[in-house]
């Protein structure tokens, strides 16, 4: 493999030079900065070679290693472009993606290095670790309960004679273990005399105003409940007029602001109603200036309950995306929409987990009434073990 160095004043320059010379496609072996003149100025350096010399080995142990330290090189140029600029949106969304990467080929490394998770355990455990996995769970909290599991005193096991008794024993260990990291929402406050405010935010079409239909029907038939549906999006054609609607037919209030700003007035207005489902816009989670927007809510001078609709249909790294996005304006809970559509479960666990975030809704059709269940941490386990 032929190696070849680059420079440049800056790093965007060195890149250019090795982008001309060897294509768009050629692989960076490593970047550094070497400082000129005394120390006053530096020089960006690249060492890199073309497309065709990256893989030497034939083996696939060889590309996959090889694959690792070029994500890793690149991900080192990033961050070195960006000592001389503040990072934008983008930058930091292409740094992570690039760290998601990384991370994904560092687990496969080293699942292969320890001749895999699977092949040490008991069939028991390999059992369990297989259901979670295939469920969607991440690695790191199927590894984690079966480093728990493996921890249980083996005397209540020794006693156990047959395989189904064996399995059930860690099943019902595991569930235990799972049921005590989720985290619910506490029910709804509909209580009279108090006004409760809960706003949906989420990216277009994630199923917010589909979920303030239900939950505003839930509510008066649970509790009778003096319900105000109040649209605050400006942005679709007809939002409003669809909401209007829905409060009509299900013997609703019905408001609409122009912003965020107008919504504390109408609130003071509806003194009488005890809860208040506002209804948001679509966000491009991308959007700074948009989600900025949404941090109004905090300014109102009552506690509004934010509430984040996310499609479960959505890739994991989207929906992860998206929390990180939207937690800017301060979460109160998490609604997974969309679940009658999906056949695995695990990322109401991941990312409630990573975002240390309640659930509070499960939508699981397009049916108003209906189609909406309060979410409970037995839910996610039934649906997770396939009960
Ligand atoms: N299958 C299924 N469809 C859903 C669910 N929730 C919403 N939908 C459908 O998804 C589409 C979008 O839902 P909306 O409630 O309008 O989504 P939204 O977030 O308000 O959309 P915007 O206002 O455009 O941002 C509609 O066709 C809904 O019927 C769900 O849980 N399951
Ligand atoms: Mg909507």
């Amino acid at each position: 493999m032929e190696v070849r160095k680059f420079e440049g004043v800056t790093m965007s320059d060195a890149m250019k030079a090795v982008k001309k010379e060897l294509g768009k496609d050629a692989v960076i072996l490593t970047t550094k900065e070497r400082p000129i003149e005394g120390g006053r100025s530096k020089i960006f350096e690249v060492r890199a070679t073309s497309p065709s010399a990256k893989i030497e080995t034939t083996s696939h142990e060889g590309h996959k290693s090889d694959a690792l330290r070029s994500h890793v090189t690149l991900l080192e140029t990033r961050l070195n472009g960006l000592i001389e600029k503040v990072p934008t949106h983008d930058d930091l969304h292409r740094l992570e993606s690039g760290l998601s990467e990384v991370k994904m080929l560092l687990l496969e490394a080293l699942r292969k290095k320890d001749g895999g998770v699977l092949e040490n355990l008991s069939e028991d455990l390999a059992s369990i670790y297989h259901q979670l996995s295939v469920m969607g769970v991440e690695e790191t909290h199927c590894g984690a309960l079966i480093n728990f599991l493996n921890s249980l005193p083996k005397d209540e096991l020794k006693s156990l004679k047959t395989a189904p008794e064996r399995l059930d024993f860690y099943r019902s260990n595991a569930i235990r273990w799972m049921l005590k990291r989720i985290k619910v929402a506490p029910k709804w406050s509909t209580s009279k005399g108090s006004t409760c405010v809960h706003a949906f935010v989420g990216n277009s079409g994630s199923g917010k105003s589909t979920a303030i239909a239900k939950l505003a029907a839930m509510a008066k038939k649970e509790s009778d409940a003096q319900v105000l549906l109040v649209s605050a999006d400006n942005n679709k054609v007809g939002a409003g007029d669809h909401l209007r609607l829905m409060a009509k037919l299900l013997g609703v209030s019905y408001a609409s602001v122009d912003g965020l700003s107008e919504l504390k007035k109408v609130v003071l207005d509806h003194r009488d109603s005890q809860l208040v489902l506002v209804d948001t816009a679509g966000v491009n989670p991308r959007n700074e200036t948009q989600i900025s927007d949404l941090k109004e809510f905090s300014r109102m001078g009552f506690p509004v309950d934010v509430h984040l609709v996310l499609p479960l249909t959505e890739k994991p790294i989207q929906l992860d995306r998206s929390v990180r996005s939207f937690s800017a304006i301060g979460l109160a809970s998490l609604i997974f929409s969309r679940m009658d559509e999906c056949w695995t479960y695990g990322d109401v666990y991941n990312i409630s987990q990573k975002w240390s975030l309640p659930l509070s809704f499960f939508s699981t059709g397009q049916n108003v009434p209906g189609s909406i269940e309060r979410a409970s941490r037995e839910r996610v386990i039934e649906r997770i073990f396939s009960l």
